[in-house]
């Protein structure tokens, strides 16, 4: 990586007055949570847009939440990495800053991040299929598969945002308003494939912000943006930091 590359980012950075960070389950992969895509990125053997469905709950709740179990495990037995650490530091760094992140593992918030959307829901959540009531389940492992309402005895599901499921509307406004309104956008680990928040950066480069990428690979939104940082979130953004903190500790 050219260190050009990082003061350019760094510089962007330093004089803008709105930065919105943009993440996906990249930025949770040296914390160990596997991606969805890409070489490692096989959940098991299954497909997230096979498993993360309404119909695949109707069909098999069993299975669906055996996934999500298997999931949470993992999540719950890894940390946020110092990519995670650095977006919740430039909180305070940055005045206007708010982070959107695809992903539901929840690293975002155990770094302490707060100005955060959660646009596809939190594998921390669940929420009774009867009446939407949503509540809070950390156990792991699930104490009963599947789990039920407490209250009605109705079945549980994720408080997650499958495929083929529309995003919460305020959640969704807030991002995109969010993405028009920013001078830089950090899109961070992520294939960019996964609507509507692939849209997000083009959403906020059509509003004249200047779009930094950081990923190990090429995506469809590289030729898009104004720097291209080829490498790891764990690694890249700290090293910006450490660029911002040298210019103004
Ligand atoms: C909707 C919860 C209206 C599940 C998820 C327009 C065009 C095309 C398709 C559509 C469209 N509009 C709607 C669709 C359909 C669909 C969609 O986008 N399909 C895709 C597959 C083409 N979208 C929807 O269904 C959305 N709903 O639009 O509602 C509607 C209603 C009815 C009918 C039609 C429309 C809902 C989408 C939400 C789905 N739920 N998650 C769960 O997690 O259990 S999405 C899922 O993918 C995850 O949330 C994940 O975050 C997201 C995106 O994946 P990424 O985060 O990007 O992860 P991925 O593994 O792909 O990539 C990781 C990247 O990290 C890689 O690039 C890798 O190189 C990089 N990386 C690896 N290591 C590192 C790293 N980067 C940095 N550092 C590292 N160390």
């Amino acid at each position: 990586m050219l260190s050009n590359e990082f003061a350019s980012a760094a510089a962007l950075l330093r004089d803008a007055e709105r930065v919105v960070a943009l993440t996906g389950a990249g930025i949770s992969a040296e914390s160990g949570v596997p991606t969805f895509r890409g070489e490692h990125g096989l959940w098991r053997q299954f497909r997230a847009e096979d498993l993360a469905t309404p119909d695949a709950f109707a069909r098999d709740p069993k299975l669906v939440w055996e996934w999500y179990d298997w999931r949470r495990g993992i999540i719950a037995g890894v940390s946020p990495n110092p990519g995670h650490a650095t977006l919740a530091a430039w909180e305070k760094r940055f005045p206007g800053f708010e982070l959107i992140t695809q992903n539901v593992d929840g690293l975002h918030a155990r770094a302490g991040s707060t100005r955060l959307a959660e646009l596809h829901g939190n594998i921390w959540k669940v929420r009774c299929t009867k009446d939407e009531t949503v509540s809070e389940d950390h156990f792991v492992p699930l104490k009963t598969i599947p789990p039920r309402c407490p209250q009605c005895g109705a079945l549980l599901r994720p408080h997650i945002v499958w495929f083929g499921e529309s995003l919460e509307p305020d959640v969704l406004d807030r991002a995109f308003s969010l993405s028009g309104a920013c001078d830089v956008m950090l899109v961070i680990g992520t294939s960019a494939l996964v609507h509507p928040a692939a849209s997000l950066p083009y959403r906020a480069a059509a509003s004249g912000a200047k779009i930094i990428e950081i990923n190990p690979t090429t995506t469809p939104l590289t030729a898009e943006a104004d720097i291209a940082l080829q490498g790891k979130a764990g690694e890249i953004l700290p090293a910006i930091d450490r660029l911002l903190r040298k210019e103004s500790p």
